[in-house]
């Protein structure tokens, strides 16, 4: 399949100098989540973030990323959390449960609190589709989630990208 380009651009990304961000990361496929890790963070460092204003939260599963995302937005001020996750299909129906509960938790905090929290999880049929996607053939969503984060930032704090946007 042709590559697309549907994600937010990692070329213009904003200036992150002035922000703080958390990273949630699951263990399960770990080998994947610390692939995703490594995008995230990279694209974070390139936009001028802080390596102390990355912090980092490793939680078990994909399903205690809410909870891991809630922990870590407490202390201090986060201007948002990304959430990374790897959820491969087994043969039951264990993965739908999962990602449906990860997407409504994380889509949940997001509004209650107000801080952004990015959906950065994997959901695949196969081990292989998800390298594809942690560095592989189809890029990594790691980066692209931080590029994501990056945009809630300046649009959380209201200045120029969404002024541009609109022609101010
Ligand atoms: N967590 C993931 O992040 N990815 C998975 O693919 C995954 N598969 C699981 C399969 C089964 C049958 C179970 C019971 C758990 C799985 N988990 C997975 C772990 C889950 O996210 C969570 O950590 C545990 O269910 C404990 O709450």
């Amino acid at each position: 399949m042709a590559s697309r380009d549907a994600s937010p651009s990692i070329v213009n990304l904003p200036d992150g100098s002035s922000y703080t961000f958390g990273i949630v990361v699951a263990q399960w496929n770990a080998a994947i989540t610390n692939a995703l890790l490594e995008g995230a963070k990279q694209t974070l460092l390139q936009a001028g973030v802080s390596e102390t204003n990355i912090e980092v939260l490793y939680v078990p599963g994909s399903f205690e990323l809410p909870w891991g995302a809630r922990q870590i937005m407490k202390p201090g001020k986060k201007d948002a959390v990304i959430c990374l996750g790897c959820i491969i299909q087994g043969e039951t129906k264990h993965d739908d449960y999962i990602a449906t509960a990860v997407a409504a938790g994380i889509m949940q905090l997001g509004l209650m609190s107000g801080v952004p929290v990015i959906f950065g999880v994997l959901t695949t049929n196969d081990e292989q589709q998800a390298q594809e996607r942690a560095g592989g053939t189809h890029g990594n969503k790691g980066s692209e989630a931080a590029a994501t984060a990056l945009q809630m930032a300046v649009i959380r704090t209201g200045d120029t990208l969404t002024k541009k946007r609109i022609g101010y």
